[in-house]
């Protein structure tokens, strides 16, 4: 891989090309995909900039397939994303946090290889207290052939993710990606409208510094999950007490653990008790980039990559972020 010094001014177009180099064999499929969602982030981080201000606060009325409220800025940056990835002919469906359905490519553009699985806005209900929020992606190949994708085509476990990333738009814009090269960050350049290599080659802290875990919900974990928590507040006197951060949006409290070191825990509970976060596209990209990153990610019974999904929607519990943080989870609830 090429080495970058920090002062170096690297796009993330020239990225995406420099590792699409070091296979020979790569077509630019996935290469195109990259460059399509980075061009939409910017379009969403211009809308979320301005959401105060454009009367795009707040709720649309309507409900999205979890029945949850839709904000007026989900359904923006959903047709963002769709109408910016419909066309480019490598895809050849797409599935959303916002669409019941899978969303086919119409027939008359051409059907690549890829699926693209996203959350267009993760933690929306935040928007309207300024609170950062994140999209989040995942990239599969096609395991059919010819003819529409199906559910079969999305139904993958993490580990056959061929890419993988998120956007937050918090004091800055960032894009954090892994095509299992390394997790790679690139901060927005506002004056220039680009991403910039701001964060090479990712690696998060063997031991946590943050626990992210709502525990609002501990009188209906299970006993070991509250013996888990206390070991990660140091109350056993087996572990350093952790600090608790939790903004309830993922993206930032994965991003700051990715940076900071620490664990974002979603244990099932009485609301959720097959845990809150979906499979498909929150908790396999994010740890596909977590372990990318030398972190680690745990869905309470084996790694989180290696589920199995069964529904498009599906929900997980997940303990997701610093190897040691994430291995005594496994020890105390495996
Ligand atoms: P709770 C936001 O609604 C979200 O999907 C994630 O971004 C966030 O981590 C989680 O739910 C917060 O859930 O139950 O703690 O409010």
């Amino acid at each position: 891989m090429v080495r970058h010094t920090a002062t170096s001014v690297v796009t993330i177009e020239r990225f995406i090309i420099e590792q699409e180099n070091l296979h020979p064999e790569a077509t630019g499929q996935l290469s195109g995909i990259l460059y399509d969602l980075a061009l939409a982030a910017k379009m969403i981080a211009n809308k979320v900039r301005s959401a105060g201000l454009a009367d795009i606060l707040g709720s649309a009325g309507t409900e999205n397939v979890q029945g949850e409220t839709q904000q007026k800025l989900d359904i923006i940056a959903n047709e963002i994303i769709v109408k910016a990835m419909d066309h480019g002919g490598r895809l050849c469906a797409m599935a959303s946090e916002e669409s019941e359905e899978i969303i086919p490519i119409p027939d008359h553009f051409k059907q690549g290889k890829y699926v693209l699985l996203f959350d267009p806005l993760d933690g929306s209900s935040n928007i309207d207290v300024n609170v950062p929020v994140g999209t989040i992606f995942s990239v599969v190949q096609r395991v059919t052939s010819g003819g529409h994708c199906t559910m079969e085509d999305m139904l993958q476990p993490g580990h056959r993710q061929v890419a993988a990333g998120y956007v937050i738009y918090g004091s800055s814009t960032m894009l954090v990606y892994t095509t299992g090269q390394g997790a790679h960050g690139f901060t927005l350049d506002p004056s220039i409208g680009e991403f910039l290599l701001s964060h090479p080659d990712i690696r998060i802290p063997e031991h946590g510094r943050y626990l992210s875990v709502n525990d609002a919900y501990e009188q209906h974990w299970t006993e070991p999950v509250r013996a888990l928590m206390r070991r990660y507040r140091g109350l056993d006197g087996k572990r350093e007490a952790m600090n608790v951060r939790y903004v309830g949006s993922m993206v930032a409290d994965f991003h700051r653990n990715l940076l900071g070191g620490g664990i974002f825990a979603y244990p099932p509970n009485a609301k959720n008790p097959g845990g809150k976060l979906r499979v498909l596209y929150e908790c396999n990209p994010l740890s596909f980039i977590c372990e990318q990153a030398g972190g680690a990610a745990f869905d309470g019974s084996e790694r989180m990559l290696d589920l199995v999904p069964t529904a498009l929607h599906q929900r997980t519990a997940i303990y997701v972020g610093s190897k040691c943080d994430v291995e005594i989870a496994r020890e105390m609830l495996g």
